[in-house]
């Protein structure tokens, strides 16, 4: 008699989380602790400016670990499970205990960069939970000319009811700022601006316990706004406007959210050009974050943001949200602030009325690629958007 057909069910499993490989194992019937989980998780890993005694010497400790390397004109490429490359670490620092020097530092970035994962950022009394999945922060923009209509907010009164709402809605931080920095803004008086927001912070935090940031550029309007209760300070300028902010964020221990921009809002967009965007951007926001640790802030304060629409072009904006987690792999929490931006217009052709559909999409390309926290003026919207994620388990839940 013919042997009926046996079929081994082969297929292909998308895993994008250790614990889903946990999951699996266990499915699979495998013994805990028979397999490690990490041998399944696979990853590649870009490096810059390899000198070429660096690449051989790397390429060599890479064969014996069993991580493949590609180099290149201008880089090279690791690629290997998350196992082979810890193995990589090992070598690496072996290698700098017995003096190639050459190697120094890289076993160190390659080993932050394969532990950059979410964490918890305590200061005071509160806390930023990156562990669940993505954060969403509501924009409160009590200005007569951002670049939404829709978000400008006339007085304090109108402020804290679109505060109310996005407090209903779920938002985990309002973002209150005075001052509007789209393309071609002229920067607005400090007084001017500190009228704006400090009734509002002072309104949000005599109502509820959400977390307040400061959306500023002036050390004196974020000193004021942290007297009326804000929580930590968000600055479009990354620390380089004012050079007294970083002075107070470290003074304060508050969080500071590092925004990556070219030039002032008033010139950014005049022809921005980039050779290699990701590369770039994260090299420059890593300069910015040493700054702000020179100026005293602790590490653990520091939350990076690559500038959507801030000094780029479309493919440089579109780029930068694909590759959230190469902008993670510094070891900061990322925030991406994409809501209805001009990119989104030059995709869709549509005005920033209609611009919903494309930032939630958007937002949650942005937050399954590692955003640690979503800045949206549409609060409930992207609230469901990110439980749906969390449902599908596209993000940590
Ligand atoms: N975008 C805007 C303002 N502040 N802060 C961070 N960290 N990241 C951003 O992407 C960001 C930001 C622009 O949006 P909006 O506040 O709505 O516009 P305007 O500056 O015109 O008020």
């Amino acid at each position: 008699m013919p042997h009926p057909r046996r079929f081994h069910n082969v297929h292909l499993l998308q895993l994008s989380y250790a614990r889903e490989v946990v999951e699996q194992l266990a499915s699979a019937g495998v013994e805990p602790g028979a397999a490690r989980p990490e041998d399944f998780v696979h990853t590649a890993v870009r490096l810059q400016r390899l000198e070429p005694r660096e690449a051989a010497a790397l390429s060599a400790l890479a064969e014996s670990a069993g991580v493949a390397m590609a180099t290149g004109r201008n880089g090279a490429l690791l690629g290997g499970s998350v196992s082979a490359l810890r193995g990589l670490v090992h070598r690496l620092a072996a290698a700098e205990a017995a003096e190639e020097r050459p190697l120094a530092r890289l076993g160190q970035e390659l080993s932050s960069c394969l532990a950059a994962r979410r964490g918890v950022m305590r200061w005071g009394d509160r806390e930023l939970d990156f562990r669940q999945g993505p954060l969403v922060m509501g924009v409160l923009n009590c200005t007569p000319d951002s670049f939404f209509p829709g978000s400008r907010l006339a007085d304090s009164e109108e402020a804290l009811e679109r505060a109310a709402g996005m407090v209903e809605a779920g938002a985990d931080i309002l973002d209150v700022g005075g001052e509007s920095t789209r393309p071609g803004s002229e920067p607005a008086e400090e007084a001017e601006e500190r009228r704006r927001v400090v009734p509002v912070i002072e309104g949000i935090r005599r109502r509820w316990d959400v977390l307040v940031s400061v959306d500023t550029r002036k050390a004196g309007v974020a000193q004021a706004a942290l007297e009326a209760g804000a929580d930590m300070i968000n600055d479009v300028s990354g620390l380089r406007d004012d050079p007294a902010l970083a002075g107070l964020a470290a003074a304060r221990g508050v969080p500071v959210v590092v925004m990556h921009m070219r030039g002032t809002p008033k010139t950014m967009q005049k022809a921005p050009h980039y050779e290699d965007t990701v590369r770039e951007v994260l090299e420059e926001l890593a300069e910015m974050a040493e700054g702000a640790l020179v100026a005293g802030v602790a590490p653990e304060m520091i939350i990076l943001d690559p500038g959507i629409g801030f000094g780029k072009r479309l493919e440089d904006n579109l780029r930068l949200i694909r590759h959230g987690q190469a902008l993670r792999s510094l070891g900061f929490p990322l925030l991406v602030g994409l809501s209805r931006k001009s990119f989104i217009g030059a995709v869709l052709e549509v005005p920033v009325e209609e611009r919903l559909l494309g930032s939630i999409v958007a937002g949650a390309a942005a937050a399954i690629n590692g955003a640690d926290i979503l800045r949206v003026h549409d609060v409930a919207e992207t609230v469901q958007m990110v439980r749906m994620l969390k449902s599908l388990g596209l993000v940590p839940s």
